[in-house]
């Protein structure tokens, strides 16, 4: 008999904080955009993830809107991939209980995100959202058969875990769940703030000048590229005090393809100003459909509607055999 191979499943999601940055879109969209045609695709805006940190309610509820309007401004196809909010999927949260009952409080304390937003705070005000959200992350990703993950070198520690506890409840229950992998962009970069290189680019960072959003207007992309931090050598290259610099560099590789050998080469004896030009032209230009795009959807509300109804649907159907076998496999009586 003839059998049809399925098609690998990916899964991946943003948290609906802050302003989706050319950090998310180089580590994760742009990726997710690629791997639509040939892989099972979810893509979630997690919501639930959001709010491991307090939010204003109403303006939550706009951003969500706003990162799916964004996600498929970027390229994401509805008919092609599933798409929906978090929350309209209750079994991220059943899922994510169980694990939590077979997970460590010592592992996730050795979760370097979880130590990086919570320094300088006592522990009477950290949210325990906050320290067992990427058990909730590993749930997100074992509730669909993910096999591949695409996501930005900071999120692999939590993958790791999603991969640890996989192969724990698979030991101890039996074969339950797909042990996922990683999968990085081919540059693999991180990019960095703006105005503090040696800090990762962060989408809720305070002061907007650090970031360009997917959605910046031309004029304001050139200015936050021409007011960037680096350093007052002259060579356009990496080295030592030079983040700043090798941060435009990955900016302009990561879109253009071209590697740092190849940019040091082309812009050899070239002054900052004019490097500093062409990665504004070139980020400009390939951020500029994404915001036509962006401009035009924004009003449609009903279809915006209809396509995170639609991905609800598809969600729950996709993860309830999973959920199910779960749920016996742990020892509860079936309905
Ligand atoms: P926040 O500041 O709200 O914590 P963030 O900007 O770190 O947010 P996340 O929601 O944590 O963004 O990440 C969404 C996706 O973007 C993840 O796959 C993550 O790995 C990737 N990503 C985030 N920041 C960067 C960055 N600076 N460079 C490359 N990839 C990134
Ligand atoms: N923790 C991720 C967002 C996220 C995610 C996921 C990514 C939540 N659940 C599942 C991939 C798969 C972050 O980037 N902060």
């Amino acid at each position: 008999m003839e059998t049809v191979e399925r098609k690998k499943r990916i899964f991946s999601g943003i948290q609906p904080s802050g302003h989706i940055t050319i950090g998310n879109y180089i580590g994760a969209l742009k990726n997710w955009v690629k791997l639509q045609d040939e892989y099972d695709c979810a893509y979630c805006v997690v919501d639930m993830h959001a709010i491991t940190v307090r939010q204003t309610p109403a303006d939550l509820r706009k951003r969500c809107l706003d990162f799916l309007t964004q996600y498929i401004a970027c390229g994401l196809d509805p008919q092609k991939n599933i798409m929906f909010m978090q929350s309209h999927n209750p079994a991220h949260a059943e899922l994510a209980w169980i694990l939590m009952c077979n997970s460590y409080m010592g592992e996730l304390s050795r979760m370097t995100q979880f130590k990086d937003k919570t320094k300088n705070k006592q522990n009477e005000s950290i949210g325990a959202g906050l320290f067992t959200y990427p058990v909730l992350m590993a749930a997100d990703i074992l509730l669909y058969g993910t096999d591949l993950v695409p996501v930005g070198i900071d999120q692999m520690q939590h993958l790791e875990l999603a991969r640890d506890l996989a192969i724990r409840f698979n030991n101890y229950y039996g074969e339950t769940f797909t042990v996922p992998e990683g999968y990085l962009s081919k540059t693999g970069a991180k990019i960095m703030s703006l105005q503090e290189p040696t800090k990762k680019m962060s989408k809720s960072d305070e002061n907007p000048k650090a970031y360009i959003t997917i959605t910046d207007e031309p004029d304001l992309i050139v200015k936050k590229i021409k007011s960037a931090v680096t350093d007052s050598d002259m060579c356009i290259c990496r080295g030592e005090g030079k983040e700043g610099i090798e941060n435009l560099m990955s900016i302009m590789g990561a879109i253009t393809g071209k590697t740092f050998e190849e940019i040091e080469k082309e812009y050899q004896g070239k002054n900052y100003g004019v490097f500093k030009s062409d990665v504004a032209e070139c980020v400009v230009e390939e951020l500029r459909p994404v915001r036509e795009r962006y401009l035009q959807l924004q009003s449609d509300k009903a279809y915006l509607e209809q396509v995170y109804k639609a991905g609800a649907e598809k969600a729950q159907l996709a993860s309830r055999k999973i959920l199910r076998k779960v749920y016996k496999k742990v020892g509860f009586i079936e309905k």
